[in-house]
């Protein structure tokens, strides 16, 4: 695979190769814990995703190992640069906005793949888990550290991940604080394979490619779905909003519009009330 750098970052790697994008969050000196300023980048660049029409699977890492011979997906918000109100950015803003980056990977739509390799902890955790799918290295960590440090994700990090592993699960998990492996957490149903670390890439593009030969419209409209069972007001306008697109795409939506430009009364009658 020869990667084609996309854009270029401070804090993140950015990548494409054919249908695939790839986002490396990219400061292993930190265990790629996320700074507003990285979070900011990993928001353009899953934007620039989604609007590439070519681009239909995105695949989210960790740049790593560090010299230290570690590996770590991301360790989740930088302690470093918390202050009062969130975490503080450049402008000395306090912000919270992986929020914004979650909801985002959440909703857009194409199929979103975590490659998790080492660490997986705090923000770093609910970030592998709020993707569609997560491939796990071998020398996977998974755990949430929120009540350790004084911070908590009451939000998709605690009610999404109790629909993934149980309420008992997830209450340890967040009480606890304990570190699971990737034998663990697979599990538990927390990833959906496990995979000899230096196989793990090529493992994430075999994925890719298998659902790159699917029908896009397909994919969409499923994850649209599987979100609006958990996501309420906000996943039925998901949902809707697929409905809306494919409404617009046949010749019944279009009459409407057709209609009202040339200032004439819409002819419905020609379409049928289907049972
Ligand atoms: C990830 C973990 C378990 C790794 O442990 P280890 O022993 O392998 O590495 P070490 O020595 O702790 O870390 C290596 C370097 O990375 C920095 C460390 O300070 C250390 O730096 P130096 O001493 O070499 O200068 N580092 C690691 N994680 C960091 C972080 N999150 N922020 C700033 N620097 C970090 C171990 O490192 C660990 O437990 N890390 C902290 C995990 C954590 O508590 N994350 C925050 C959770 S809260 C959160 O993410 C959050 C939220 O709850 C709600 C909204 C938004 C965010």
């Amino acid at each position: 695979v020869v990667w084609q750098v996309a854009k270029t970052y401070e804090d993140i790697l950015y990548h494409k190769y054919e249908g695939i994008a790839k986002i490396t969050i990219n400061r292993p000196h930190k265990r790629n814990a996320f700074r507003p300023k990285t979070v900011f980048e990993l928001y353009d660049a899953f934007c620039d995703a989604r609007e590439d029409g070519k681009i239909g699977v995105i695949l989210l890492t960790g740049a790593g190992p560090h010299t230290d011979g570690k590996y770590a997906f991301c360790s989740g918000g930088d302690q470093s640069v918390r202050g009062e109100g969130g975490y503080i950015d450049d402008g000395g803003i306090p912000r919270l906005n992986v929020l914004d980056l979650q909801r985002l990977i959440r909703s857009l739509p194409k199929v979103v793949i975590a490659l998790v390799a080492g660490y997986a902890i705090g923000g770093g955790h609910v970030l592998h888990l709020i993707c569609d799918l997560t491939i796990a290295a071998d020398n996977a960590i998974f755990g949430q550290t929120g009540p350790k440090v004084g911070s908590f994700d009451g939000g998709f990090g605690a009610s999404y991940l109790a629909r993934i592993v149980g309420q008992k699960k997830a209450r340890e998990i967040w009480f606890l604080c304990r570190q699971y492996t990737a034998q663990q957490a697979l599990e538990m149903g927390l990833v959906n394979c496990v995979i000899e670390v230096d196989k793990l890439e090529a493992e994430g593009i075999i994925w890719a490619q298998e659902i790159l030969a699917k029908s896009p419209i397909a994919i969409r409209c499923l994850k649209a779905a599987f979100n609006a069972d958990c996501d309420g007001q906000a996943g039925l306008q998901e949902l809707a909003g697929n409905a809306t697109l494919l409404y617009y795409m046949t010749e019944e939506g279009a009459e409407g519009k057709k209609a009202f430009l040339e200032k004439r009364p819409p002819n419905f009658h020609q379409y049928p009330w289907l049972p």
